[in-house]
């Protein structure tokens, strides 16, 4: 039987005092990514809310060495790093990239395409908190429809579907990449071991909780991360060169208003002439675990998982 305390950090690789807003979904995934890394890990950092978190030097919050770089930069800074340790044998040093949605989505894409293409051996997160939160919550290519921003001239909230990331990356053939939600730990852990035990490039994506930007409280954090996969809306999944797997699958529909009435950002949905905005939210959710399905379906066919 599994010990039940199997998510618990051991090896604890953070200092306390963290620069975070209350309830932010950064620090308990470098929290527990960190302690499953080591401290022979050099994290390399575009613009993001964790280049505040990581604290300034010689206060850093990570056990480890940092780097902070460019914001379109990372996965090239992140290419020369690992070249340098193996030029020194240093083969078993991780090099891992922390960005956020927009340094990945948008202006570090060329970098992380060139890099994922060429198989750098990088593990790369992204922590999608769905806007450039750390200017003041700006929309990204990742923002979800029907967000809130301080940028949506007009009506005011997104008005176009978030890039599919996963599936961009996916075409790039890596051996590893998967999304994770710190409401699901134990998956989480379990995925960045994976991902650190595997050659190449790897990319993790993981749900951001962000109490200023998503206008939630911050005691529900973690509560609404679960309802995003327990919706649908943020599904959990692994992909292996090209081939799909849910890691898992509610046990029952849950609309997905449940997971959007908690947030300010989706306030204005629930007005009444705004019902068809919820109406093809729902639609798109559908549609989106629909061709999960298929494509974990597809997978079993080729036999590749
Ligand atoms: C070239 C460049 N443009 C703009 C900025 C300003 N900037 C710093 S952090 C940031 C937002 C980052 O957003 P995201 O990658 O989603 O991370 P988050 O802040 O949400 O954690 C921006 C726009 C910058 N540092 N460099
Ligand atoms: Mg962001």
């Amino acid at each position: 039987m599994k010990p039940a305390n199997e998510f618990l950090i051991k090896d604890e690789q953070v200092f306390s005092g963290a620069l975070s807003c209350r309830g932010c979904g950064w620090s308990l995934l470098v929290r527990h990514l960190a302690s499953l890394l080591g401290p022979d890990t050099v994290y390399v950092l575009p613009a993001s809310c964790f280049s505040i978190i990581s604290g300034p030097y010689p206060l850093s919050e990570l056990k480890a060495n940092v780097v902070h770089t460019l914001f379109a930069a990372a996965p090239a800074t992140a290419t020369g790093i690992r070249a340098a340790l193996d030029r020194q044998g240093k083969k078993d040093t991780i090099v891992a990239v922390l960005a956020g949605d927009g340094g990945t989505f948008d202006i570090g894409l060329q970098a992380l395409s060139g890099a994922a293409a060429r198989g750098e051996n990088i593990l790369y997160i992204v922590n999608n908190n769905g806007a450039y939160m750390n200017t003041g919550i700006q929309t990204s290519t990742a923002t979800p429809y029907g967000a809130i921003t301080t940028t949506n001239p007009g009506v005011g909230y997104k008005k176009t579907w978030p890039k599919d990331l996963m599936g961009i990356i996916a075409a790039h053939n890596l051996p590893y990449a998967a999304t994770c939600s710190l409401a699901f730990l134990e998956d989480f852990r379990k995925k960045v071991k994976r991902a650190r035990d595997t050659e190449g490039f790897r990319l993790l994506m993981i749900d951001g909780p962000c109490p200023p930007g998503h206008k939630t409280e911050p005691g529900d954090s973690i509560f609404i991360a679960r309802l995003a996969v327990e919706t649908r809306l943020y599904p959990l999944f692994e992909i292996e060169r090209q081939h799909y797997k849910l890691s898992y699958k509610p046990g029952s529909f849950v609309p997905v208003d449940e997971c959007l009435k908690h947030q300010g950002r989706f306030k204005h949905l629930f007005k009444e002439e705004n019902k068809m905005l919820l109406e093809d939210i729902q639609s798109h959710t559908d549609d989106n675990w629909n061709k999960l399905l298929a494509m974990e379906k597809l997978a079993h066919v080729l036999g590749e998982f």
